[in-house]
């Protein structure tokens, strides 16, 4: 499977055309609302969510909510564009009157695609930068990832996102007794965090940074149950399924790293403190003792869940000055930005989950792939019932 998106931030719609999902799939808009309204939610949001309100049409590849196989368009219209036709319209304009609009950027904000892209693509207004690289280009590729996630759920593989750092505040309480458990607790925190003694704290924390005009980051963690083993490849670079991961978590906006299991802290660990021990019983195959290598060995699913985390740094866009440089005076300037959100972690959790579910999806539909969902899904079920007996 693959998808491409298309639009910008304040231009009439985002677009994602999905190829190679197979026929046959219950897919229904309600559900692909369901996960834009998650993504919109969370303390520390900006002005611009209470603008819009998510929606997503399906315009192909559906019929009498079913796939047909044939690809899928789906498009989420902003609601800000109406006051951005001007400025944002597809038409030819004149000089004068882009100049008397008065919306050219030539200021870069540290640490956005501002500067790198406008020299880049030869761009002296950073708008048409910043347009693209903006963070709401995610909402498409929750719609992506929702579709996704049907696809996993028709194969009884769940996934789930939530926050587990803002801002230096660390959930303490993470021992969720199921997927189900985790859902339900974090889908009532504002935060998106298991621990609400820890999810007041980092509330409280975003609060802070807002009054001070700043913005503040975080760690997200996704966990994915009922894998079936072999899921991707230890036989070339390019089929890992943990590369594959990395990458599409640190495609998120502002994300920076990305760990698996234990993750980072194994660089201090002896072997015998890393490695999961396995064992076998009846009823449940291969399985592990522990999960320290986060469900990955191999480049390969152990069918132990799949645990991938990924820190995001503060959004960039601040109102508390930092010092840059105008490119069409190249005096230094510090000016503060209008609008933006002080902390996007908990939303960025729920783009971390679909990012992650496009991924195990578009692995497992490669590898148990036969153009029709039930096929795949007796292939999954004898991929399970292989690992118990083999
Ligand atoms: C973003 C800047 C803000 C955020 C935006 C991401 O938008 P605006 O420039 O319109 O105030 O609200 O996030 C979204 C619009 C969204 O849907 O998540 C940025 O520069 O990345």
């Amino acid at each position: 499977m693959r998808y491409l998106t298309a639009g910008e931030s304040h231009g009439p719609q985002l677009t994602t055309i999905i190829e190679g999902v197979p026929a046959g799939l219950y897919i229904e808009q309600d559900d692909i609302n369901y996960e834009l309204a998650r993504r919109q939610k969370g303390h520390g949001r900006g002005r611009r969510m209470q603008i819009e309100k998510d929606q997503a049409k399906v315009l192909s590849g559906v019929r009498h909510g079913k796939t047909l196989g044939s690809p899928i368009t789906l498009v989420v219209e902003n609601n800000d564009w109406k006051h951005w036709t001007k400025v944002m319209g597809a038409e030819p304009i004149t000089e004068e009157e882009e100049s008397e609009m008065k919306r050219q950027i030539s200021r870069p904000r540290p640490g956005h695609a501002d500067l790198n892209g406008a020299i880049k693509y030869g761009h002296r207004d950073m708008r048409n930068v910043l347009e693209r690289s903006s963070a709401r280009e995610t909402t498409v590729r929750v719609a992506a990832g929702a579709v996704a996630k049907q696809i996993l759920a028709h194969l009884g593989i769940k996934v789930a996102g939530h926050v587990l750092e803002i801002g230096g505040v660390k959930a303490a309480d993470t021992a969720y007794e199921s997927i189900e458990d985790l859902q339900k607790v974090t889908e009532q925190s504002p935060v998106r965090c298991y621990d609400s003694e820890a999810g007041q704290k980092m509330m409280d924390a975003i609060d802070e940074a807002k009054k001070n005009g700043d913005s503040i980051g975080g760690i997200v963690e996704v966990i994915v149950e009922g894998m079936p083993v072999g899921v991707g490849s230890y036989v070339h670079y390019d089929r890992k399924l943990d590369s594959k991961l990395a990458g599409a978590v640190l495609s998120i906006n502002a994300f920076k790293g990305v760990e698996f299991g234990i993750g980072f802290e194994a660089a201090s660990k002896n072997g015998s403190e890393v490695h999961d021990e396995i064992i076998w019983d009846e009823e449940k195959g291969y399985t592990r003792k522990t999960n320290r290598l986060g469900g990955l060995e191999g480049g390969m699913s152990t069918g132990m869940p799949i645990v991938v985390r990924g820190v995001m740094k503060p959004i960039p866009t601040l109102y508390k000055p930092l010092q840059s440089v105008d490119i069409e005076t190249k005096e230094p300037f510090s000016a503060s930005i209008e609008r933006s959100d002080s902390c996007a972690v908990p939303a960025a959790s729920v783009v971390a989950e679909a990012v992650v579910a496009w991924e195990i999806a578009n692995a497992v539909v490669e590898q148990f792939g036969l153009d029709q969902i039930d096929r795949i899904k007796e292939n999954v079920e004898k991929m399970h019932q292989l690992q118990r007996e083999f």
